[in-house]
């Protein structure tokens, strides 16, 4: 009875703009008010930006464009436009203070519950299935991961905290599973809430290769380090080396070494490296240059979702790694359950067909491709969201994909299909890669 399917989707979208609007809150009450629009770091909004900035989507999407509301404020939109200021630039701005950006968020918020009791979901293209409301549910975790990592960048005490993860179970894995030669579906035609960077799905057809089963450790990333991996441009790709030079990369982002061991601070704790943990903040320079130290190279985009999604049996491509259900505690780390990645091994529910774990979770993985649209994909509902970041045949390609999603990345926002995009020089964002070959090179 569609009425009803209408209520549980109502109750579901519902369910996840509640655990969206719980994390924004637990972000941006950890800390007090000098703290919220101070600027930690100049990669990074203040804290107060990306509040105020998640009630002015939340209010142009759906109480303005599906609801048909006028304007709360109209003289805030420009400086909650993500594209008319630089983060640096954001802390001159004349922001909400805290408690108004409290306030507006929670009206607007207020407001859409109201709209969502009444909605026809099954009616235009932007409501189907509740896709706005699915989106701007994933705008709001994508800005509080975005929020986690200006945490992350924040000096003083520690204000968040959450139990470890579980020691990884420590069966034997292979160093890398092999994929087959042949063709298979990448993208989508079917996730309702998948963006339209994910679409629509297509064949492609790859040579065979082989990709490692977890991802880089710390232990093995310390061996390119000791084995003088930032030392040497024979590793580097000639961009990589000029960053390498001009920024004094020599180890991840928050490590620093005492008496010979590597430390590392996080969320305001300091910490020996542990060495099964995956390795985290590299850019993809960094990630590069290890894989051509370690004889490999990075996998590409396609490669990647075809060994997270590809089931040689049905000739299907699941939804995710461990099929089509959505992402439990026992598949993936997500969801910010813990501050930090599995160590590698973990979550042997959650491996793909092909053996490969923690595909989804833990780490953001680098790809060797450049963010392009796929073979008839069309902007939706706006270009600003994907279109404009995609590499152009006019000029040169400016962001690398990422897959996976972190530990900080929440379930909703998250799927075989979802890509992330950065600059290849960015390492404050939670980055890791594992790497790759060709079948044909060795036997
Ligand atoms: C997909 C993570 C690159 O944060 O810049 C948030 C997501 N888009 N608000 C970003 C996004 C608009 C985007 N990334
Ligand atoms: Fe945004």
């Amino acid at each position: 009875d569609p009425d009803g399917g209408d209520e549980r989707l109502r109750e579901a979208i519902a369910d996840e703009l509640l655990a969206a609007r719980a994390r924004t809150a637990l972000l941006t009450d950890a800390v007090d008010d000098a703290d919220l629009v101070a600027q930690h770091s100049r990669l990074m909004s203040p804290l107060v930006w990306d509040l105020a900035h998640i009630g002015n989507q939340e209010e142009l999407w759906l109480l303005r464009n599906v609801g048909g509301q006028d304007p709360m404020h109209p003289e805030i939109d420009p400086l909650y436009d993500a594209f008319q200021h630089p983060r640096a630039d954001r802390p001159a701005l004349p922001l909400l203070p805290p408690t108004e950006a409290r306030g507006y968020t929670g009206e607007v918020r207020g407001r859409v519950l109201d709209l969502l009791a009444g909605a026809e979901l099954s009616g235009p293209p932007l409501l189907r299935a509740g896709f706005a409301f699915g989106m701007i549910a994933q705008h709001e975790q994508q800005h509080d991961e975005t929020m986690l990592i200006t945490h992350q960048l924040r000096a003083g005490e520690p204000v968040l905290a959450a139990p470890a993860p579980a020691p990884a179970p420590g069966d034997p894995l292979p160093s890398e599973v092999l994929v087959p030669a042949g063709p298979f579906t990448m993208g989508t035609d079917t996730e309702p809430w998948a963006l339209d960077n994910e679409r629509p799905a297509h064949q492609v057809d790859l040579p065979g290769f082989a990709i490692d089963t977890v991802p880089v450790s710390n232990a093995a990333y310390q061996a390119f380090i000791a084995d003088g991996g930032y030392q040497r441009p024979h590793w580097w790709s000639a961009a990589g080396w000029s960053h390498r030079q001009e920024a004094d990369l020599c180890a991840p982002l928050h490590w620093f070494q005492q008496d010979g061991v590597w430390l590392r601070r996080r969320f305001g704790r300091t910490e020996p490296v542990p060495g099964d943990e995956p390795v985290l903040h590299v850019t993809f320079y960094e990630a590069e240059a290890y894989a051509a130290w370690a004889g490999r190279r990075l996998p590409t985009e396609a490669e990647w979702e075809k060994a997270a999604r590809h089931d040689p049996a049905t000739g299907r491509s699941r939804r995710f790694p461990w099929g089509d259900e959505p992402p439990g505690p026992e598949h993936a780390n997500l969801g910010q359950r813990h501050l930090q990645p599995a160590p590698v091994g973990s979550y042997p529910a959650g491996q793909a067909p092909c053996g490969a774990r923690q595909l989804i979770g833990d780490v953001w993985e680098w790809t060797a491709s450049d963010f392009t649209p796929y073979p008839g994909f069309r902007a939706w509902p706006y270009r600003e969201y994907s279109e404009v970041f995609f590499a152009r045949p006019d000029r040169p390609a400016e962001y690398k994909v990422l897959r996976g999603g972190s530990f900080a990345v929440a379930p909703v926002a998250c799927r075989g299909t979802f890509r992330n995009w950065d600059y290849p020089i960015r390492r404050q964002i939670f980055a890791g890669f594992r790497t790759a070959r060709d079948l044909s090179e060795r036997a």
